[in-house]
C-alpha cells in the first residue's frame, strides 16, 4: 500500500500584513517549496473559492489560514509558522528579516492601530 505525502497549503489574501508575516518565514527558511500557497486579491472569484473552501473547517475565517494535513486546517499566523518551524527545523527567532519586520514593522503598526482605536472611543 503507498501513503501519500500531504504538501501543506497556505491561503494569503493581498496586501495581509499578518500573511506577510508567513511568507517572509517561508522565504527565510527556504520553504517556499515545501508549501502550496493559494493567494488571492479580495474581492476576486479566488476569494470566494478560498472562503467557500476554508468556512466548514474553522470558526472563524482570517488569513493567513492553512491546512495542515489533509482537513485539518488552521488560521493564526503564529501557529502557522510554529507548524512550519517543527516541520523544517528553523526556529523563527533565528531569521533576521522575519524579526525586523515583527519589530520594526509589524508591532509599530499594530500599536499605531489601537492607539488610533482608543482615541476614537474617546473622541466619541
Ligand atoms: N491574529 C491573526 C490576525 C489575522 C487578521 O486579522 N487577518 C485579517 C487580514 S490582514 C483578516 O483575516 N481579516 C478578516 C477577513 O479578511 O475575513 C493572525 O495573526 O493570523
Amino acid at each position: 500500500m503507498t501513503k501519500t505525502t500531504f504538501k501543506p497549503v497556505v491561503y494569503f489574501k493581498h496586501n495581509c500584513p499578518f500573511c506577510l508575516k508567513v511568507r517572509l518565514y517561508l522565504l527565510e527558511a527556504g520553504m517556499m517549496e515545501a508549501v502550496e500557497i493559494r493567494d488571492f486579491v479580495p474581492g476576486s472569484k479566488q476569494e470566494e473559492d478560498v472562503r467557500a473552501e476554508l468556512s466548514p473547517h474553522l470558526a472563524k475565517v482570517s488569513f493567513p489560514a492553512a491546512q495542515l494535513e489533509d482537513g485539518r486546517y488552521i488560521a493564526e499566523s503564529d501557529d502557522i509558522i510554529a507548524f512550519l518551524a517543527a516541520k523544517s527545523g528553523r526556529d523563527p527567532a533565528g531569521l533576521p528579516v522575519l524579526g525586523n519586520y515583527i519589530e520594526g514593522a509589524l508591532k509599530p503598526m499594530l500599536n499605531l492601530w489601537e492607539e488610533n482605536v482608543e482615541l476614537k472611543a474617546a473622541a466619541a
